[in-house]
Order: structure tokens, then sequence, then C-alpha cells
């Protein structure tokens, strides 16, 4: 620390989030209080009350939706970094300029670029635009919130997305190939969005909701009273909550809708270039499809073959996807796998439509935990506290637990040393016995040391 008892960065006006360096500026307003939270992930801490939840919620989704193979086929993010940009948060998912989530009193900005995520959906349309369809994220959000028993600045979520072609979700329809996901001159309604057709909708909110409430009554039981309850998304349309009956209280879980069809447009664009470079490399270059995998070398590829007509498609693809940053890590896109179902896509786009639909729900860790193992408070989630820890400690995900209510006062240890009586041999139990008579529950371990 400098003199005046300022940080170092403070006076050169950095700050230090996550092991990189921001610059301050007007917007930042994030306390040291809680910078201390990041890095705690409590939803990957083993037997944390946060990681069963996580755990649950992802052996629900492995077993409910599997491939043709019968692998899962959602894959699973859960340690990305919770500094995102203003993009990722809020442009990305198409939140108004106006939207009152942005403003200073509800996030925590490390500067006007950057800030602790206040929802896992700010990685949505990244991770849609690497190629996936199926995901989930968990991880830690931050939000300068009310504070009261079940709201915390520092919360889990764990986001999922599911993306289905027409054929996906029409499949279990008699006469399915009949029906058509998009619609030229449709309206938008409070039943659905503009581009998609009735049906389509109606589908994709069947299996999102039918899938949400068995997720729920997996994790909570069978008997659960639950309500969905009409709201708004920026990027969901129709969107839902749903909410469970708790102790004569509805408590809501999650946030859900079909996904906005301009965020999926969006990641369209981004595959038909995928599609373009491999059919180029294909058909010009003779590179096989398994070959093509990394989108960056696709580029590179192109841009240092300075073969006439394929050069200036380099140029213009190169000033195409400058526009997309952050570029994705790894773009290894199911349809480049195969040359037919490129030659698909490509028609398929050429109708202006893409064919895809997809739903999205954000469901809150704490709100679950709570109800599951009975959680009084969810600043508990944060206790270092043995008493609190070890109600957990050496279970597993499926174990049934209720929590015991600990001491409001912190833990401490005492050292009691006595002199044993010579003639006889005195048991520890004794002094358990002892001890269990005179302090009750107040006392939570003896360790023998003789
Ligand atoms: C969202 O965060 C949306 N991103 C969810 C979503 C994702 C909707 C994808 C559609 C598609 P919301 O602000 O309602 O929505 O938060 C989602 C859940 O997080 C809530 O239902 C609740 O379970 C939990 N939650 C919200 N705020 C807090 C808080 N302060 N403390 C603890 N849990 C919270
Ligand atoms: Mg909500």
């Amino acid at each position: 620390n400098a003199p005046n008892g300022k940080n170092k960065d403070e006076i050169g006006g950095k700050i230090t989030v996550c092991g990189g360096t921001f610059q301050r500026d007007d917007w930042t307003n994030i306390s040291p209080k809680i910078l201390s939270y990041l890095g705690r992930n409590l939803h990957i801490q083993p037997y944390h009350p946060l990681s069963f939840i996580r755990q649950n919620i992802v052996s629900f989704l492995y077993k409910k939706f599997v491939g043709r193979t019968g692998n899962p086929i959602f894959s699973v993010y859960d340690n990305l970094s919770p500094v995102v940009s203003v993009e990722q948060n809020f442009d990305s998912l198409i939140t108004p300029a106006t939207h009152p989530s942005r403003d200073k009193s509800d996030c925590y900005y490390i500067n006007h670029k950057y800030l602790l995520r206040g929802h896992t959906t700010a990685h949505q349309s990244e991770l849609i635009n690497m190629g996936l369809n199926n995901f989930l994220v968990v991880g830690d959000v931050y939000r300068r919130d009310e504070i009261d028993a079940s709201h915390y600045p520092v919360f889990h979520q764990a986001d999922a997305v599911r993306i289905c072609m027409q054929e996906e979700v029409f499949r279990r329809v008699p006469n399915g190939e009949a029906l058509q996901v998009f619609e030229k001159s449709g309206m938008r309604t409070e039943d659905k969005q503009q581009e998609h057709t009735l049906e389509a909708t109606k589908l994709m909110e069947t299996e999102l909701k039918s899938t949400l409430l068995c997720l729920a009554q997996s994790l909570l039981g069978q008997g659960l009273v639950h309500r969905w309850v009409a709201t708004t998304f920026p990027f969901t349309h129709p969107s839902w909550e749903l909410e469970v009956l708790h102790k004569d209280k509805w408590v809501e879980l999650l946030g859900c809708g079909i996904m906005e069809h301009a965020i999926l447009h969006k990641g369209m664009d981004r595959v038909l270039i995928d599609v373009v470079i491999s059919i180029i490399l294909r058909q010009v270059l003779g590179v096989p499809w398994d070959l093509m995998c990394l989108t960056h070398l696709t580029t590179q590829l192109i841009q240092e073959s300075n073969t006439g007509p394929l050069a200036l498609y380099a140029n213009a693809l190169t000033t195409e996807f400058s526009r997309y940053r952050p570029m994705p890590r790894v773009n290894l896109h199911p349809y480049l796998k195969a040359e037919s179902t490129v030659i698909a896509v490509t028609n398929n786009y050429s109708t202006g439509a893409g064919d895809r639909i997809g739903w999205a729900f954000g469901v809150g860790l704490e709100r679950m935990a709570m109800i599951i193992y009975d959680i009084p408070d969810i600043r508990l989630f944060w206790s270092t506290d043995s008493g609190f820890l070890c109600q957990f400690n050496n279970k597993t995900a499926n174990d049934v637990i209720k929590y015991k209510a600990v001491s409001m006062y912190p833990q401490c240890i005492n050292d009691i040393s006595f002199w044993l009586p010579e003639d006889r041999l005195y048991s520890p139990n004794d002094f358990y016995d002892l001890v269990r008579s005179i302090a009750g529950d107040i006392v939570e371990q003896v360790c023998f040391d003789s």
C-alpha cells in the first residue's frame, strides 16, 4: 500500500479483477467487498449444496436429451469468467439501450465497457456463434439487489439453451413434414414472434415447460405446487417465470422463454460464413471436410491463397468476420461435418429464414437449494463455519439432507487441559458425556489429544 493508505492501483486509476487489469472510470462501482466473492466458485466446490444442485441439473439434462447414439447432447460450461463486456451482458441479447437492467444502480461495473455478469445469459450469444445448439452455463452472477433472506448481491444461475431444426420441432407430429417453423407475413402477438408460426412456438413452449416442470419435480419432489406467470425479457418472447409454493409463499425459481429470432439469426449469419468458407475450401482447394474444424484456420488458409476470385472472397469474408468480436475460440460446427448438410443449410439460408428456433431458461441455484435443504437464509451459502459445511460433507447430490440450524455466533475453539487421576483409566466418552450434559448442541466437536 502507498503511504496515503490507498492501493497503488487506485492511485494509477487501475483495478484488478480476476487477474485482468482495467482502467477505472466514472462507471466503476465495484466494491472491495464484492471483489472478495470472486473466485469462491461455490457451485464447483466439492460437497457444497450449490454444487449438488448443479450436478442434479446437469444429470437431468444429460438424461433427458440424448443423441442418436445415446450420448448426452448438452455441453456444460461452469468455469467461464464472470467478467463480461457490456456487449455480452446486454447488447448481444438485444437489451435496449435504455433498459433499467443496465443501470449503474443495478450492476457492478468495472468500467463503462466491462462489468461482473448480471446473469449467466451473458454467454448465450457467444456460445451460439460458436455453433452450439444445446448448452448449459453455470456460474456466479452479481447484482445490486435488495437485501433480505432470499436476495444477495452474489448468487448463482444455470442458463440453458436448446435450438431445434425444423425436423426436430415437428418430429412427433403426424405429417409434421408439411408444417413450417417460419412464416413470411406473420404478426408479433402475445403468443409468438413475427417470424415464427404459432404451431412451432407452441411445440417449443410445450417442450420447454414440460422439461422445466420435470426438472423442478425431480429436484423438489413430485408433490410440487406450481404456476406459470407470463413475463418479459428482452431476449425471449413469449416469456414465463416458474413459481412454486413453499411454506405458503410463491417463490420464483426461474425465467424462460422462446429465444428472440434476432439473436439466433445473428448466429445464423455466422454459420453461413463458415459454410461458404468450407464450400470454397472443399470445391476449390480440395480440403477434406474433417480438416475444417477451426474457423481461424480456415480464414487463414483462404488469406494465404491469393489466387484471383478466391482472394477477393477472402477479403470480403475477413471484413465480415471482423464484425464478430470476440472471435469464438473453437468452431467445430456440426454442419461442417458433412457435405450434404452444408448444402442443405445453404439452401435453407438462401430462402432467407434459417430454420432454427430455440428455447432458453435461467434458474437460481440458491432458490432451489433453500427449498430442497431447508436452508432459511441465502447468506448461509457463503458460510465457512464447519457447523454448516459438515452437514453436506461426504454426502452426494442424491442424498436427502435437511439443514439443522447452527449458532448465529461465530465459531470459537477452546483448549481445555486437565490432570487425570492416576488410579483409574479415564475414557474420552466420559468427557463427551460431561460436555453433552452441560453444553448440549452448542459444542460442535471435541477432539482429544492425550
Ligand atoms: C434472468 O436472470 C434471466 N437471464 C433468465 C432467463 C434466461 C430468462 C434465459 C429467459 C431466458 P431473473 O432476473 O428473473 O432472470 O433471474 C433468474 C432467477 O435467478 C430468478 O428466478 C431467481 O431464481 C434467481 N435470482 C434473481 N435475483 C436473485 C437474487 N438477488 N438472489 C438470489 N437469486 C436470485
Ligand atoms: Mg425474475
